[in-house]
């Protein structure tokens, strides 16, 4: 009988460069720093998971050092000495520890489905209900960049990856001329790629309600697909007005960080689409009530990222291959924005897709030198 007692859980942060600036609307980041957790049991099997907010606490309030204090003084305790297959009793216990840092508790849940699926010799997916799809389809996100870089770098991801679906970063500097630089940056790709590309926005809640009724029109205009949180997380009444003024849908990402959050994005009827990141939400388990709040509802679900490593991501890929509801496609993109993976193999992407990775736990290991050059001193 294989002994599924977790009898080590540590944590070290990784710094890993990125190919280039990403430019978010209050910060820009060249380097992803992810905390790497490793849960061990007793008989020596390992898993592991990532904690990891897109560019630093300016998202949610949570980062790298924030959530390392979290998981060491305060998770681990809690996970130590229990079973791998009482992971729902541990998710539970942990709630009476540390409210909210869901970022944090994203890592151990994961690390602790990776473990427990090594342990049993299957993939993570099949501890999930097992797999829906094989791959998904993946939109690569563009810093705030301007007008022509970002043109080279659509050209770029079209001609290698196969990228059809683009999502540009907005919300830093004057809305009028952020809103002018991504019209135009619309109107010339429909010009330029026969048979279109699908551009959406991401304002990050940076606008209030003003400014986002009177740019998001032009947006509209100018073939723009989707709106993702335009208006600061707690504001339904906004989203739903977007919606209905510019007939464009809205993707709900800030408003949504828990299932009673989609509970009440659901009861507003102030979003068509919700960002699932399995990181906000504080790991699979949360994440899937979340997708079964609103496809009852009838929302559609998307794939969404904090620029999470390989594992990180292989845990959102193993998510949206095997949770029906994620009917959106995903923006699974982190690692080929890392200038090196610090895993023994990669994902593999090809023709704008990810695939689902084979082999037991999230079917990637760590490279224990990698992964000591990287280690933040
Ligand atoms: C976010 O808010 O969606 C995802 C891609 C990207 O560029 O930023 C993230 C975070
Ligand atoms: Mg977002």
């Amino acid at each position: 009988m294989t002994n599924l007692t977790i009898e080590r859980v540590t944590s070290r942060i990784l710094d890993i460069p990125l190919i280039r600036p990403h430019g978010f609307a209050t910060t820009t980041a060249t380097a992803q720093p992810i905390l790497l957790v490793e849960v061990t049991t007793a008989d020596g099997v390992r898993g592991w998971g990532e904690g990891v907010v897109p560019g630093g606490p300016w998202w949610g309030g949570e980062s790298a050092e924030t959530m390392k204090a979290i998981v060491d003084r305060y998770l681990a305790p809690v996970m130590v000495g229990r079973r791998l297959d009482e992971l729902a009793g541990i998710m539970r216990d942990l709630e009476k520890v540390v409210a909210n840092a869901r970022f944090a508790k994203a890592a151990v849940d994961v690390a602790m489905h990776d473990a427990w699926a090594r342990a049993l010799g299957i993939p993570v997916r099949d501890l999930l209900g097992g797999a829906v799809r094989d791959s998904v389809d993946v939109t690569w996100a563009l810093g705030v960049l301007p007008l022509e870089t970002a043109l080279e770098e659509i050209d770029e991801r079209m001609n290698g990856v196969g990228h059809r679906s683009f999502k540009l970063k907005m919300g830093a500097g004057d809305p009028a001329e952020d809103t002018a630089r991504v019209a135009e940056l619309t109107r010339a790709l429909a010009d330029k790629v026969p048979g279109g590309v699908s551009i959406r926005i991401d304002v990050n809640a940076r606008w209030d309600r003003l400014t986002a009724l009177r740019h998001l029109p032009t947006l509209a205009d100018a073939g723009v697909q989707l709106f993702e949180q335009p208006t600061p997380a707690h504001d339904l009444a906004t989203l739903r007005e977007i919606t209905r003024r510019t007939g464009v849908p809205v993707m709900a990402d800030e408003s949504v960080c828990s299932p009673a959050d989609a509970l009440a994005v659901v009861q507003a009827e102030a979003a068509d689409v919700i960002a699932v990141k399995t990181t906000k939400l504080g790991g699979l388990r949360e994440s899937l009530k979340t997708v079964a709040i609103a496809e009852t509802a009838g929302l559609a679900c998307h794939g969404a990222t904090s620029l999470e490593g390989p594992i990180g991501t292989a845990a959102s890929v193993h998510f949206a291959c095997a949770v029906e509801g994620i009917s959106y496609g995903s923006e699974l993109f982190g690692p080929m924005l890392l200038k090196e993976t610090y895993t023994q193999t990669d994902l593999e992407y090809a023709d704008g897709r990810v695939t689902l990775p084979e082999g037991p736990g999230l079917g990637l290991l760590p490279d224990d030198d990698k992964v000591a050059f990287y280690t933040r001193d």
